[in-house]
């Protein structure tokens, strides 16, 4: 374990302890004692992206390539209680909101059956074949509750505008060969789709993950269409349920963010 990676592992101790200094004096708590402390920008980069600043391109990828990729990896089955406290209804803590239906649905109510939630790869699994054996297919930064049957519908498909309206899912659009998802989630999962290009560049024993401007991408590990996924994350930037969620992805899970959810404007810096 890094000392990049421990150092962030403890958050929580290291609030408890500034407290603990700070007892029975009348000093003001400083900023830094905070919950949400290390999700400000200007704090993540003073650390967290020391690295990548001031870099674009080629070597802004390579640079966060490195910092992304020390973290901690889940079993398969270990997602399925990471989601229910990433994906948590922020009205309602016994529910989880479903990606495309935008459903709040009991946290319990997971499984395989029709109308249940279950766990969406929106980079679709079968794109580079990478399964759910521990590494991309279980990386929660990509992974969302959807209901069952719009799951299904979504299949491997890439990502692109226009089609039919899904009756089961209003605002979200389907063809042959794309999906595109509603205005609400357009842009979060075009961050997650470039989070995995980044995460996956084919130097561990998985393929390295890419975005064209294509679809009909079948099992090749490229996801399209870049320049549609280019323009949802513009037109729906990070809002606070995204970003919370990178929080407790960093803070409880995997201990790495996605850097397009911190920095938006990284995206038109690479591609
Ligand atoms: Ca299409
Ligand atoms: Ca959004
Ligand atoms: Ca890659």
């Amino acid at each position: 374990m890094s000392r990049r990676h421990s150092f962030y592992a403890r958050p929580l101790l290291a609030a408890v302890a500034t407290v603990t200094v700070l007892a029975g004096t009348a000093a003001a708590a400083p900023s830094d004692s905070s919950p949400g402390r290390y999700t400000t920008a200007a704090a993540l980069d003073d650390t967290y992206y020391q690295d990548a600043l001031g870099k674009t391109g080629a070597e802004l990828k390579a640079a966060l390539h490195t910092i992304i990729s020390d973290q901690t990896k889940l079993s398969y089955s270990q997602v399925w209680d990471a989601l229910k406290a990433t994906d948590e209804d922020p009205a309602n803590s016994s529910n989880v909101v479903l990606l495309y239906t935008g459903r709040s649905q009991s946290k319990n109510d997971n499984g395989g059956n029709s109308g249940q939630w279950n766990r969406e790869h929106v980079w679709a699994k079968s794109h580079g074949d990478f399964g759910t054996a521990t590494g991309p297919g279980t990386d929660v930064h990509h992974l969302r509750p959807t209901d069952v049957q719009v799951n299904s519908i979504r299949g491997n498909k890439d990502f692109d505008n226009g089609g039919g309206e899904l009756g089961s899912a209003p605002g979200n659009f389907t063809d042959s060969d794309s999906f595109e998802p509603r205005d609400q989630v357009k842009g979060d999962v075009a961050r997650m789709i470039l989070y995995m290009a980044v995460r996956y560049e084919g130097n561990d024993s998985f393929a390295d993950l890419e975005p064209n401007d294509q679809v009909n991408n079948g099992s090749a590990p490229k996801m399209g269409k870049l320049s549609v996924l280019k323009a949802w994350s513009q037109e729906d930037p990070p809002d606070t349920f995204e970003k919370r969620r990178n929080d407790v992805i960093f803070e409880r899970f995997q201990h790495n963010r996605n850097p397009f959810i911190d920095h938006p404007e990284w995206v038109d810096a690479i591609w």
